[in-house]
């Protein structure tokens, strides 16, 4: 029987204040992902978008919790249709959209494990609540959401919380913390391979070393692949660009090591925003590398 993976569309842009991501998960269709899929033997349904509101109007209304209804809303449709996937066999893939999503994706996820893993791959830590956020932007937030700290109706989506836990969380190429998560990350020894390591350690031991992390103590890990933790060069199209990412490489190995390990359980590629895109770039490099993470070789 070949093996089924499941594709859902979250054109999410509430969780940040730039335009445009919400059309992420067309720009990474229009990047052949399901034919890209297939082509290494899956069975690839496409599920379609889940329904995100548009509250334009309301934007800007709770400066440290922006479009809270909204994204909670989103997030709770979008965890009932990844848990259902999982419990039907088939693996949940979420193109973003912001990173406010993987609230659901995890909710969704974290039902079907006790010990879910996390591989958080992005510049920033996400690991803001709305007391530390210096933005009010959601997509900020979701990590420590997923761990339970922050707003109750944000770590509360899917009834239960936390989603996961500390220790088997794993956040690979940050290099622009806040403060508040700084101090989050210290008091929960949070595992964090900023570029510092990637550059000392190089990938190859990095991610060795990530999965010999995570390998023993997880019955899942969930992967959250936000394309700002790329270095703008290859990956232009993202809402909030830092210089000095991992390269377009780098990321190759990360998702073929990764694929050999088939620790992957479910996964999500975010923050693809076309409007700040050259010419589909960011969308081509996101299902690039899906297919390195779900086993495509050469030869
Ligand atoms: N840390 C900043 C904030 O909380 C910037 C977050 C940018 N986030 C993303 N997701 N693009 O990683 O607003
Ligand atoms: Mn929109
Ligand atoms: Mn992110
Ligand atoms: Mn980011």
């Amino acid at each position: 029987m070949r093996k089924k993976l499941s594709i859902i569309g979250m054109p999410m842009d509430l969780g940040q204040m730039r335009r445009g991501v919400d059309m992420g998960p067309s720009a990474m269709r229009y990047a052949d992902a399901v034919k890209r899929l297939e082509s290494i033997g899956y069975e690839v349904e496409d599920m379609g978008d889940i329904h995100v509101d548009h509250i334009d109007e309301e934007r800007n209304v709770q400066p440290s919790l922006r479009n809270l209804k909204a994204i909670t809303k989103a997030a709770s449709r979008l965890a009932g249709c990844v848990d259902s996937i999982i419990k039907k066999g088939s693996f949940p893939l979420v193109l973003g959209g912001d990173h406010s999503i993987a609230i659901g994706t995890l909710a969704g996820a974290a039902q079907n494990y006790d010990n879910l893993g996390v591989i958080w791959y992005d510049a920033h830590g996400d690991l803001n609540t709305d007391e530390t956020s210096p933005t009010g932007n959601i997509h900020g937030m979701p990590l420590a959401a997923s761990l339970g700290f922050g707003h109750s109706q944000l770590t509360g989506v899917g009834g239960f919380h936390p989603k996961v836990k500390p220790e088997n969380v794993v956040i690979i190429g940050a290099r622009d913390l806040d403060q508040g998560e700084r101090d989050l990350i210290k008091e929960h020894s949070i595992k964090v391979y900023t570029m510092h390591e990637i550059d000392r350690l190089g990938m190859t031991k990095v991610m060795e070393e990530t999965i010999d992390y995570l390998k023993g103590k997880t019955d899942g890990v969930h992967l959250s692949l936000d394309l700002d933790g790329l270095d703008p060069h290859d990956a232009p199209g993202v809402g909030t660009p830092v210089l000095g990412g991992i390269s377009y490489r780098e990321s190759h190995l990360a998702m073929e090591m990764l694929a050999e390990s088939e620790i992957i359980t479910s996964a999500e590629f975010v923050e693809v925003n076309p409007i700040l895109d050259e010419k589909n770039k960011t969308a081509e490099v996101a299902v690039a590398l899906m297919g390195s993470l779900f086993g495509e070789k050469l030869l």
